[in-house]
């Protein structure tokens, strides 16, 4: 039976990790997350805690029968493309490391107490981020999100029941929600916050508003070599004026904007696309911000479309408004997790999380360990041993102060 987090970890690590970059591809009901969650499913069972899917494929195991009250803590086991080791393996692994520390400590919790695996969290397969969560707590629609297609058009539902189980019941689980008295989620930090402040635990203060939105160009296919330049309806000049602009414009507004996924159609070398899909992905400190940088970002690409004779349309994917973690159980948790008798310190995040979503029903709390590199989304991610330890620690601690009377 695996106890410790090095333990854990040795098991888990090598799971869908890709030998050439280093990073982790773990991509919603693939086989990658097949194994992940099955590693989950076996160390979870080792520490005998009960493992159950709810209708949404989020994997919730039990110390103790489910009920009112009960102390949730965990992450998520997907990837960006290329991700990191930590961004989410380290809350999932380090919950199962804490769940064992306590046993160790001869400690039994008083309420129910559970390790989740969120699904879908990062959206890299079907574009809308936290999707386990958002359908858990009714942030999406069941509807909407059976019908969210991968790049090869594979729909949620049908990818979900590819890997054995039954779609027919997704959607928002208001009994499960109820239940859950604390959601406390262990997460690498994104940054290098904690690098700069010294200290190898932090607590999240705030998550900025975000957004993810699809713009499609779309002009008219011709050969690269005999169309005059006069001649062009050429969607690939409109897309990069509009990646500019968005830069242009987070710059003005202290924001962030990333255009990191672009589909070129027929994307041949030598023919004039037909169409450039591209996602923006826009954050800010306050949605006034946020909306200065997308309305910014619209007008560039409507103009520059016209400019160009090509169509452009904006979808707007997913939007997650400003989470600011409410400062009881925050400061309870910074108390808990800080270091000769100083409070952990209290970092902002443009990273999204389950822990965001949740927070609107839940009372709700993030750990930060340290990231040495401050990189995330690459195969550069990192978290020293030792922070690890200390990030379990401090779960633990906070665990067994909201479970154990
Ligand atoms: O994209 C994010 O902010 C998170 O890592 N899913
Ligand atoms: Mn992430
Ligand atoms: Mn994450
Ligand atoms: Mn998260």
């Amino acid at each position: 039976m695996s106890e410790t987090f090095d333990d854990l970890w040795a098991g888990l690590a090598p799971l869908g990790r890709d030998r050439t970059t280093g990073g982790y591809r773990r991509f919603s009901w693939t086989p990658a997350d097949r194994d992940v969650r099955a590693w989950f499913t076996e160390a979870a069972g080792g520490l005998g805690l009960d493992v159950r899917a709810d209708g949404n494929g989020n994997l919730w195991a039990w110390w103790g029968e489910p009920g009112p009250g009960a102390v949730v803590t965990g992450s998520h086991l997907d990837s960006v493309p290329d991700g990191g080791a930590f961004d989410g393996p380290l809350g999932v692994a380090g919950a199962l490391a804490a769940v064992a520390e306590l046993r160790r400590r001869g400690l039994r919790p008083d309420r129910p107490l559970a390790v989740t695996v969120f699904v879908e969290e990062e959206g890299a397969r079907f574009g809308v981020p936290c999707l386990g969560s958002r359908l858990l707590t009714g942030a999406i629609t069941a509807h909407r999100a059976a019908g969210l297609t991968d790049a090869d058009g594979v729909t949620w539902s049908s990818a979900m029941e590819a890997a054995g189980l039954d779609p027919s019941g997704i959607g928002p689980d208001p009994d499960l929600v109820a239940n859950i008295g604390a959601f406390v989620e262990l997460h690498v930090e994104q940054g290098r916050g904690l690098v700069h402040s010294g200290a190898p635990v932090g607590v999240a203060g705030s998550v900025w508003p975000h957004g993810r939105w699809r713009m499609d160009f779309s002009g008219r296919a011709d050969h690269a070599g005999t169309t005059r330049l006069a001649d062009r309806n050429d969607p690939m000049l409109p897309f990069a004026a509009t990646v500019l602009a968005a830069r242009a414009a987070a710059e003005e507004h202290g924001a962030v904007a990333t255009v990191g996924k672009v589909h070129v159609s027929p994307n041949g070398s030598n023919a004039i696309p037909s169409r450039v899909r591209a996602w923006l992905d826009a954050r800010a400190p306050d949605e006034a911000a946020l909306r200065a940088v997308t309305d910014a970002v619209d007008a560039a690409a409507r103009s520059a479309a016209v400019e160009h004779g090509v169509f452009q349309a904006t979808y707007q994917e997913s939007y997650s408004p400003v989470v600011n973690f409410r400062s009881g159980l925050r400061d309870r948790v910074a108390a808990l997790a800080g270091a000769d008798g100083a409070p952990a310190p209290v970092l902002p995040t443009g990273a999204g999380h389950d822990a965001g979503v949740l927070s609107t029903a839940v009372p709700t709390a993030m750990l930060f360990v340290r990231n040495p590199t401050g990189i995330s989304h690459a195969p550069q991610e990192h978290a020293e041993p030792a922070d690890r330890h200390r990030g379990v620690a401090a779960l633990t601690d906070v665990l067994a102060d909201l479970a154990c009377d």
